[in-house]
C-alpha cells in the first residue's frame, strides 16, 4: 500500500478531497493511505510556532526548518521519496508521476506562499515541484494535484484496470482521445447540429483506432 503523507499549516483544505471520489474508494481498498499531518504537532512551544520573519527583511513570514524537520523525521519510512512544493520546482509532468507510483510513501511539504526556509530545498526535500508556472497561495492544491495524478497509476485504484491499459500506446505513456456518446446528432437550436464523427459510428475498429491516434494527445 503506498502511502501519502501530507505536511501543511491547513489539514482541513484536504478533507473533502480525501473523503470524496475515487481517492476516497481507493482507500477503502487499501491500496492508498492519505494523511494530511498539521505542522503545528511539531512545534512544540506555547504558541506552535511554524513560521518567523525573513533574515534580510522583507514582508510576510517564512516557515521555520525545525518543524518541518521533525516531521518528515517521524513521517520518514519505507522507500520513500520527500517532495517540496515550490514555483522554484521541476515542473510536474507524468514521467514524475509514473517514478512516483513505485515508491512506499511520498512526503509531501506543503510551503506557502510567502516562503519556506530555504534549507528545507537544501537538506530535507529530494524533489522540488512545481505544478506550473503561475503563482498558488501556497502547496495544497499542487498536493492534490501529485498525488491524484499518482494515484491513478497505482493498480486497482482505477475501477476497471482495462481503463488504464486501453490507453497505453504503442509509444510510452497515454493517449487522451476526444470522446462521444448518445445523442449521435444533437440540435441546440432550430437548424443546428451537432454530430458525431461519422468514423466513430462505424463499427470499423482500425479506422477508429487511427482517428483517436490523430485526434488524440500522448501524456508521458
Ligand atoms: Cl508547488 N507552489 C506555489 N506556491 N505556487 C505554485 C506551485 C507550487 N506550482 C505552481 N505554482
Amino acid at each position: 500500500m503506498m502511502k501519502f503523507d501530507i505536511i501543511t499549516i491547513f489539514p482541513g483544505i484536504f478533507d473533502s478531497w480525501v473523503k470524496e471520489s475515487i481517492i476516497a474508494r481507493a482507500q477503502k481498498n487499501k491500496l492508498i493511505k492519505i494523511k494530511a499531518h498539521n505542522l503545528r504537532k511539531w512545534a512544540k512551544d506555547r504558541h506552535q510556532t511554524v513560521d518567523d520573519r525573513p533574515f534580510g527583511g522583507g514582508l510576510g513570514m517564512v516557515l521555520k526548518v525545525k518543524p518541518i524537520f521533525k516531521a518528515v523525521s517521524a513521517l520518514k519510512n519505507r522507500k520513500t521519496k520527500i517532495i517540496l512544493f515550490t514555483p522554484r520546482g521541476k515542473k510536474f509532468n507524468q514521467k514524475m508521476a509514473s517514478k512516483f507510483s513505485k515508491l512506499d510513501q511520498l512526503i509531501l511539504i506543503c510551503g506557502r506562499y510567502e516562503g519556506v526556509d530555504e534549507r528545507i530545498a537544501k537538506y530535507i526535500a529530494d524533489e522540488k515541484v512545481s505544478i506550473g508556472d503561475y503563482d498558488l497561495m501556497g502547496g495544497a492544491l499542487a498536493a492534490m494535484v501529485v498525488i491524484e495524478t499518482v494515484a491513478r497509476l497505482i493498480p486497482g485504484v482505477i475501477g476497471k484496470p482495462q481503463l488504464l491499459k486501453e490507453r497505453i500506446t504503442k509509444q510510452k505513456g497515454f493517449i487522451e482521445y476526444p470522446q462521444y456518446t448518445r445523442p449521435e446528432v444533437f440540435s441546440p437550436k432550430k437548424g443546428v447540429k451537432w454530430k458525431v464523427p461519422k468514423v466513430l459510428l462505424s463499427g470499423h475498429h482500425k479506422k477508429i483506432q487511427d482517428w483517436r491516434q490523430k485526434h488524440g494527445k500522448v501524456v508521458e
